[in-house]
């Protein structure tokens, strides 16, 4: 008897010893600590996703700033691309942020898929277009964006859809990994170290790349609220964030942590070298012309 139950726990060591070898994705970090997956390829059925989202009835927004020179110089290809790849058979409304309405492009849609342009002041320092993009999203939700949609996805302009973004993307609480960062030591983290700033963090648990960040209405008010109050706090303080938004975005998801996480290949950069993780590039980093863009 004894024999037996020796045999068969070293079946069962044997059986989980070569689940763990042939892991679908055996070279990447899938979940974190409190069990919030992350969506690398291959690791999820698309499929499957698609059919929940489709029964639940779920509709998605985008929000996405197209400010001064930005409009030019991205979001016809912006949206172009999230055309042919970003959330294919769920409704999608466009909510795009401008100085310049008139200049928006004029994109054939899909079916189900519209866009709606609200006009915005251009504020003279790009850090503040870029941290005041929270509040006037929270302002959004409440009046409109809570009409049309469950789900809302506020994304950076200056980027490409290159392949499937999907309703596996779709979660409570969604963050993104940062291309630059998700393979370095903790210590490297660029978190704002300024004891001063709200958004002071000494170690968290990833480091999160503002240019994608979504969830359900409700959580996604919360956060922005809450980045924007942060923010308006450091202003009364004469501190601002090491990296503005993203360093607030950071100590947010530290706080309330986030139920999804995706994965840099769902926002990649096509310089960097080692790309031996990137299964599938779903949308990549605009090439920058600083010069050009960042004067005014
Ligand atoms: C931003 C910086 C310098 C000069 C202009 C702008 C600018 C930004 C602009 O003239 N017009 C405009 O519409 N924006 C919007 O802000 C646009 O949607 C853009 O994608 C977003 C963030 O600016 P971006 O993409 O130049 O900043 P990144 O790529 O360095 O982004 C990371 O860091 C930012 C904070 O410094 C944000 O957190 C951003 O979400 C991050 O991806
Ligand atoms: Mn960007």
């Amino acid at each position: 008897h004894l024999v037996r139950i020796k045999a068969m726990s070293v079946l069962y060591i044997l059986l989980f010893f070569l689940i763990f070898c042939f892991r679908a994705r055996p070279q990447v970090q899938t979940q974190a600590h409190w069990k919030a997956p992350i969506m690398w390829e291959g690791m999820f059925e698309p499929k499957l996703y698609d059919l929940t989202h489709n029964k639940a009835h779920s509709s998605v927004a985008l929000t996405v700033f197209a400010v001064g020179r930005y409009l030019d110089a991205y979001l016809n290809t912006f949206l172009t691309s999230a055309e042919r790849y970003f959330m294919l058979g769920l409704p999608v409304t466009y909510f795009i942020f401008t100085d310049l309405p008139e200049k928006v492009p004029n994109i054939k849609l899909g079916l189900g898929r519209s866009l709606k342009i609200v006009q915005i002041e251009k504020h003279s320092r790009w850090q503040d277009i870029s941290m005041m993009r929270m509040k006037t999203i929270s302002n959004t939700i409440e009046s409109e964006i809570h009409h049309c949609c469950n789900y809302v996805f506020c994304f950076d302009v200056d980027q490409k859809f290159m392949g499937r973004f999907g309703s596996e993307a779709l979660g409570d609480s969604v963050a993104l990994l940062h291309a630059h960062y998700y393979k370095l030591p903790k210590e490297r983290f660029t978190y704002d170290r300024n004891p001063k700033s709200k958004a002071f963090l000494q170690t968290g648990d990833f480091y999160y790349h503002a240019a994608i960040f979504g969830g359900l209405l409700k959580n996604v008010k919360n956060l922005t609220d809450s980045c924007y109050m942060s923010i308006m706090e450091d202003k009364k303080n004469n501190v601002e964030a090491l990296w503005h938004d993203e360093s607030h975005l950071n100590k947010y998801f530290f706080l309330y942590k986030p139920s999804r996480i995706l994965s840099p290949e769902y926002c990649w950069d096509q310089s960097i070298y080692d790309k031996s993780d990137i299964n599938v590039t779903r949308l990549i980093w605009a090439p920058k012309n600083y010069d050009t863009l960042r004067m005014n």
